[in-house]
């Protein structure tokens, strides 16, 4: 008796090489309809589930392959006596081969398709031939994506029983891995974050990196199947495959450029920007924020979130630059970009969108929403109140504070900062390190949590600042702003505070 395969795929790519090698091999093909048709079309001859199962195709194709003639054959144990009887008592054939692959669940979802019509999309006959054939992996082959076919040609035509075994329990191994993503894309589509019961994440790796953090630490990146994210359509015009560290940098310099309406510069290191700043043009825009620390940006990230010129890509070229990215680059600032080797130029235009985030933890993962607000109100809480351009430029500096590491504080002048102190394990120690940067030069502090003391405000005022934006929410709040009206400062709260850790 020849061996057979179930064939039943909704994505046909590479199925004419994969039929010629079951030809060449002697193999019975049994096939759903559209892939039988499609076999047919190409000149093959497979047999029709139908006539192994005996009963047509119902519910307009929702019972097409769920059979005990098509599972009994994927699941009896090749050497079980019991098994063995049984399947021959029931007239059941051995299926060898159980080749699937899914109704595109993830890809229908961009398609805003309505709920009834995006429920058609959740296979159950497929996945359960899969988990048939992957449960008995240790005699029948599966193959759930176009891009296994390749090897198992090869390790089937030419390998040792014993890379054929090992071949199999990985393929089973991947039945399993695809099915916790398609099912949690799912599970995402039918249930709201709280009534989940176990993490769901649709996540496909994308890549190996070639280290993480540091060099001795493995690491990949995967992209969402069922949420959009800018990071997924960035384009690489230019330089190396990014990091593990260019990636998260990449992340919050992007965020930062696109929390602006006009022309924004961010550069950052080691996930913290060391220069924001607001132009009238691009030049402008990484002008100031070169600037704002000329020390710091060496060797870092700029993201911007309008097109990147000439002029502003010479200036680009006079210092070593990680990645620049941006919506869009001329002809010409590409051409002087590429220039440098190592420079790894992005191209993306796509605003960061709202998303659940993740840390995981040694045994733990915490869930939370992105913070995306910047205040909740402002209300001046001191005697003077800040001038309409103050308040624009502490909204400004508030923008930016929510994403420095806490305690985090950033002093500003002319929407460009002056003084990014973060990462701090007290606010003071933020504060001087920020005020000290900036020279005396600043004019607004903003700070990423309330004061516990009026020791911010001390400094502040020795240092020359003029307007102070923080959530408030302090015990001692009343003692900052007694200070504040004694020095003349204006004083903001927002009632929303930005920790980051
Ligand atoms: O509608 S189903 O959930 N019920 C089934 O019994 C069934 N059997 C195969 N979906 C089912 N399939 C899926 O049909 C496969 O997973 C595959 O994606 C698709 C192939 O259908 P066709 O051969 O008609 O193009």
């Amino acid at each position: 008796m020849s061996m057979r395969a179930l064939i039943s795929v909704y994505d046909k790519s590479g199925l004419k090489e994969l039929a010629d090698f079951f030809v060449k091999h002697d193999i019975e093909m049994i096939s759903t309809g559209g892939t039988y048709a499609y076999l047919r079309e190409n000149g093959f001859h497979p047999v029709k589930v139908e006539e192994i199962t005996g009963s047509r195709e119902i519910l307009g194709g929702r019972v097409k392959t769920l059979h005990p003639m098509l599972h009994g054959g994927i699941l009896y144990r090749r050497d079980l006596p019991e098994d063995l009887l049984e399947v021959e008592a029931e007239g059941i054939e051995g299926i060898d081969f159980v080749c699937v692959n899914l109704y595109p669940f993830f890809d229908k979802l961009k398609e805003n398709l309505t709920t009834d019509e995006q429920v058609e999309f959740i296979d159950i006959g497929g996945p359960t031939m899969l988990r048939a054939a992957a449960k008995n992996y240790r005699y029948v082959y599966t193959l759930s994506d176009p891009s296994d076919y390749k090897d198992f040609i090869s390790i089937y035509s030419e390998g040792t029983d014993e890379e054929k075994a090992s071949l199999r329990r990985r393929l089973a191994g991947q039945v399993f891995n695809l099915m916790g993503a398609y099912d949690s894309a799912v599970s995402n589509f039918l249930l709201k974050e709280e009534e989940k019961r176990y993490l769901s994440l649709s996540y496909r790796k994308v890549s190996d990196l070639r280290y993480g953090e540091n060099p001795h630490q493995s690491a990949s990146v995967y992209e969402s199947l069922d949420t959009e994210g800018a990071l997924k359509n960035i384009e690489i015009l230019w330089g190396k495959e990014l990091s593990y560290n260019n990636f998260k940098d990449l992340d919050i310099a992007w965020k930062v450029a696109s929390s602006f309406d006009e022309p924004a510069c961010c550069a950052l290191k080691h996930n913290t920007p060391c220069g924001v700043a607001l132009g009238k043009d691009d030049f402008e825009a990484y002008s100031k924020a070169y600037e704002g620390d000329p020390v710091s940006i060496f060797g870092g990230i700029v993201a911007l979130n309008c097109s990147v010129t000439r002029e502003t890509a010479l200036k680009m070229n006079e210092i070593f630059l990680e990645v620049v990215m941006a919506p869009a680059f001329t002809e010409e600032a590409l051409e002087v970009l590429k220039k440098k080797k190592n420079l790894r130029i992005i191209r993306l235009n796509e605003a960061p969108s709202s998303r659940r985030a993740y840390v995981s933890l040694d045994g733990l993962m915490l869930s939370q929403d992105e913070d995306l607000e910047d205040y909740n109100a402002l209300r001046v809480v001191t005697k003077k109140a800040p001038d309409q351009e103050e308040q624009e430029e502490m909204e400004f500096a508030y923008k930016v504070v929510k994403f420095v590491k806490s305690n985090a504080i950033v002093v500003t002048k002319d929407r460009m900062t002056l003084g990014i102190g973060g990462g701090q394990v007290n606010r003071i120690d933020a504060a001087k390190f920020a005020l000290e940067k900036s020279k005396g030069q600043g004019v607004i502090l903003a700070s990423d949590a309330f004061f516990p003391f009026s020791d911010v405000v001390e400094e502040a005022s020795r240092q020359g600042i003029r307007g102070i934006i923080q959530p408030g929410g302090s015990l001692r709040d009343q003692d900052s702003i007694d200070l504040c009206d004694e020095k003349g400062i204006s004083m903001i709260f927002t009632s929303m505070r930005h920790f980051k850790h």
